[in-house]
């Protein structure tokens, strides 16, 4: 085909110019689904607008992608298996600008444009705040104009959907792909050939240099799905590659001439279920073979797809880390650093010393958690057989490091050996510790929150941390504000902006100027409204999936997040048995009346977690059926949660639970959420819950419990929950409440686990912060009483996100990691 047709190429004036996104919506429907206003399914009104859309999309993309090459810019690679990018459409429609026309639009045809979105599955390739990050981070690249590309896996099943059935949650498949994506585009010509298994073999080439050869493989081929992720309201769109994996040959034709099919069809089956499913294992790593095949799959694919695009356009590799940064979202790729040896090593014929000076300078690891044994390790009999050039080099790197270590920084065996990147275990028994490799061979090592980074400097990579001072670097997290506050909350977002303006939207700092409003009565009263129908909008879209009578004039009082024993939902279910037996004992008190939203999902093997689903059901059922509690308290558990009910539980929220056992939560960015749209936070010092209290003022905020230092403490001194069972008559009642099956009737014994480990384990230390936490909740309804002031403070919160918008983490991370500068798109 010739190639130099230049007329074909951005023409202006064209079809997506030109044609009225009428016509467009029209032709979709027409053409691209063949129905007519008889056939026509609500499933296809959202695929015909978003075709539509995506079509402005492409104009900008390919725009984009141009210049990029063209300048031949410096590129960063984000690097995830997980990006949890929720619902595009509304997504793009506000990025485009072009919310109001088709709201209108649509209108017109006869549709609603929120039951249209409500059609759109959650793209749910992620397990939580890791995964939601890198979605934030992709949109805030393309708002800022920074050159970037998103690499992942193209999961035919992501996050499991949620059903709860007699109070016990159930995993089913999330088949988000059934219908298709209208936002996807494959692309067949981008697609590479990945290796396992196999030997390696050695010879000597010409020059008298020892060359390794990887051979026989098992191979399977990784196909490029590219999403478009725009900026807001510029030209920048830029590209989310997911690779799908797929068999070499349809069939084994061997097999497949003897006769035997079933057998030929199963290789291909074998090799593309590599990219059929997400973990959903969130915090401990799930250590199976398969997860270790994903990791290498869609890294080998990604340094290939960057290769090829780097040789097109440089001759020289000392040149790579000019044009290339690769972030890497945990150790989830770190796989990647051997993988860039080899590739320039045996591909591409470069020294070892060269090869190690541009993968050093190319890579940078964020660290999302410092639980050890939730650190990854592959056993390095199954990294010998499936990677054996790999083990090889990372043994190699080993030896190199080793030899670093007792040269500058210690001789001491016991020293050496907890920094090895290889772990002997005892017995030949031998791992590969995945942080570790992300260390030696990364220039930047990154914590998500002051205290998180502080937490690896002193204790979990303490030692690599005085070896490379100069590596370590805080980078807090933050979030999209177009999604979690334009996108999600409409009615506050046009408030502020009639208020203000509307410049908060790309500089979130400018949303300070609200404060001027604290003693405007009637700015006051409008935020209140807000609140109010927020919450009349939650409790309709969930419309039959309860069926209990929320008041929408209750405080609505949120934990929404995965499941996990660190995140302390008990805390929260202890906090409500106790108001419930207030109740009881003395009905004719003044209490707030609270509705408490649980929502979030257990890992499906993670037993205590799922106990603990099951008991805030039991405890619902009671309390929610009890007369007597009525309008005072009522307790909901949303199933399912994702990004799309996020938007819809963080405005309709007024106080929000970010209750972790201090030193165990990275960062969390759902506090980020809450707080943005003027929920009040009760939070213990973890995470960015300090930097969230720095921010707004401890006036704004109710914090409670032992710090991070105390918890230490009282772990290392030895810890008996059991003390504060006993002297606390409250807390005594509430356990023993559980105890007596009192929220489990019909099913006697089942919460057993709980209390034992409540009297006697503990190792999240609840027992020691109930009543720190009890009486904060006391302060909380106070406060609450008081309209005028809960508003003041909601507004303070608001007013002091700046330092929480994902712009400013990546501003930051451009600057000090990456050394990329934005680039405007100016093609037309
Ligand atoms: C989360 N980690 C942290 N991991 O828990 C949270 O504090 C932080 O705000 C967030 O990262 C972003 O930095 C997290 O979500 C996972 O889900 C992994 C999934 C795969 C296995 C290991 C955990």
């Amino acid at each position: 085909m010739a190639k130099n047709n230049n007329s074909i190429f951005f023409t202006e004036g064209s079809k997506v110019t030109q044609d009225s996104m009428q016509t467009q919506f029209a032709e979709h429907l027409e053409y691209d689904l063949a129905k007519d206003k008889n056939t026509v399914t609500s499933h296809d009104v959202l695929m015909a607008l978003a075709l539509s859309i995506r079509d402005r999309l492409v104009r900008n993309w390919i725009r984009t992608q141009h210049q990029y090459f063209q300048s031949n810019v410096k590129m960063v690679h984000y690097m995830s298996l997980e990006f949890l990018m929720g619902s595009l459409l509304e997504h793009s429609l506000s990025n485009l600008g072009l919310s109001e026309e088709i709201n209108k639009l649509m209108k017109e045809f006869g549709y609603d444009i929120e039951s249209i979105i409500k059609e759109e599955p959650d793209m749910g390739l992620g397990n939580g705040g890791l995964g939601r990050l890198a979605a934030c981070f992709m949109e805030s690249m393309a708002t800022l104009e920074i050159p970037a590309h998103g690499y992942g896996i193209r999961y035919e099943f992501g996050i499991f959907e949620q059903d709860i059935e007699n109070g016990y949650q159930i995993e089913k498949p999330d088949h988000w792909l059934r219908y298709g994506s209208p936002w996807e585009i494959v692309r067949p010509e981008k697609t590479y050939t990945i290796q396992f298994n196999g030997t390696v073999t050695a010879e000597w080439d010409a020059t008298g240099r020892e060359r390794f050869k990887w051979v026989n493989t098992d191979n399977v081929l990784a196909v490029a799905h590219d999403i478009p992720a725009p900026g807001y309201q510029n030209k920048t769109v830029n590209t989310l590659r997911l690779w799908q994996a797929k068999a070499t040959d349809e069939f084994n034709l061997i097999d497949f001439n003897q006769g035997n099919y079933l057998a030929a069809v199963e290789g291909k089956n074998i090799s593309e279920t590599i990219s059929k499913v997400l973990y959903p294992n969130d915090s401990i790593p799930s250590g199976k073979i398969l997860r270790l095949r994903q990791q290498y799959f869609f890294v080998s694919a990604t340094l290939q797809d960057i290769i090829k695009h780097f040789k097109l356009l440089n001759k020289d590799f000392k040149a790579f880390p000019d044009k290339n940064t690769v972030q890497l979202n945990d150790t989830h790729p770190a796989i990647a650093i051997p993988e860039l040896m080899r590739a320039l090593m045996d591909i591409e014929g470069l020294e070892w010393n060269d090869a190690w000076d541009i993968t050093t300078k190319t890579f940078a690891y964020t660290n999302h958690t410092i639980v050890p044994e939730a650190l990854e390790e592959w056993p390095e009999s199954l990294m010998n057989t499936l990677l054996p050039r790999h083990m090889q080099i990372i043994e190699e790197i080993n030896r190199r490091f080793i030899e670093e270590i007792k040269s500058k920084y210690s001789k001491d065996n016991g020293v050496i050996a907890g920094m090895s990147i290889i772990r002997e275990n005892g017995g030949g028994d031998k791992s590969v510790r995945m942080a570790h490799l992300a260390i030696v061979g990364s220039h930047s090592i990154n914590g998500v929150a002051e205290l998180h980074t502080e937490i690896l400097e002193k204790y979990l990579f303490k030692d690599f941390y005085k070896l490379y001072p100069e590596k370590f670097n805080n980078k807090t997290n933050g979030i999209s504000i177009r999604r979690f506050l334009k996108e999600a909350n409409s009615n506050l977002s046009e408030l502020i902006s009639a208020s203000i303006g509307d410049e908060w939207i790309k500089d979130l700092g400018k949303i300070k100027k609200i404060e001027k409003f604290i003693n405007d009565k009637g700015f006051k009263e409008s935020w209140r409204e807000i609140k109010k129908l927020n919450k009349i909008r939650l409790i309709d879209y969930l419309g039959s999936q309860i069926n209990l009578q929320v008041n929408p004039d209750s405080m609505f009082d949120s934990q929404v997040k995965r499941f996990h024993e660190y995140k302390r939902q008990m805390l929260n279910v202890l906090h409500v048995i106790t108001l419930y037996n207030r109740i009881r004992q003395n009905p004719k008190s003044d209490y707030v009346p609270r509705t408490v939203i649980f929502a979030g999902k257990a890992a499906p093997s993670y037993v205590m977690a799922k106990l603990t689903i099951k008991l805030i059901n039991s405890v619902a059922d009671i309390i929610n059926n009890d007369k007597e509690t009525g309008g005072k308290l009522k307790v909901l558990f949303i199933k399912n949660y994702g990004v799309s009910l996020a938007e819809k539980i963080i405005p309709a929220s007024d106080l929000s639970e970010q209750i972790s056992t201090a030193g165990f939560e990275a960062s969390g960015t759902g506090n980020m959420k809450f707080a943005l749209n003027g929920a009040l936070t009760i939070g213990t010092l973890d995470g960015a819950n300090i930097e969230i209290k720095n921010e707004v003022g401890d006036e704004n905020i109710f914090i409670f419990g032992n710090t991070a230092d105390q918890v230490l403490d009282i772990r290392t001194k030895g810890y008996n929950p059991g003390i504060f069972y006993e002297n606390d008559a409250e807390l005594k009642a509430v356990v023993d409440m559980i105890a007596s099956n009192f929220f489990s009737a019909n099913e006697k014994g089942i919460f057993d686990p709980i209390v034992y480990d409540l009297l006697h384990k503990d190792y999240y230390q609840v027992m020691a912060d109930y009543r720190s936490y009890i009486e904060t909740q006391k302060k909380v309804e106070a406060e609450y009483m008081d309209a005028e002031n809960w508003t003041k403070k909601s507004i303070f919160n608001v007013a002091r996100m700046e330092k929480f918008s994902s712009d400013r983490a990546i501003r930051e991370y451009s600057k000090d990691i990456w050394k990329v500068q934005p680039m405007k798109i100016t093609l037309k």
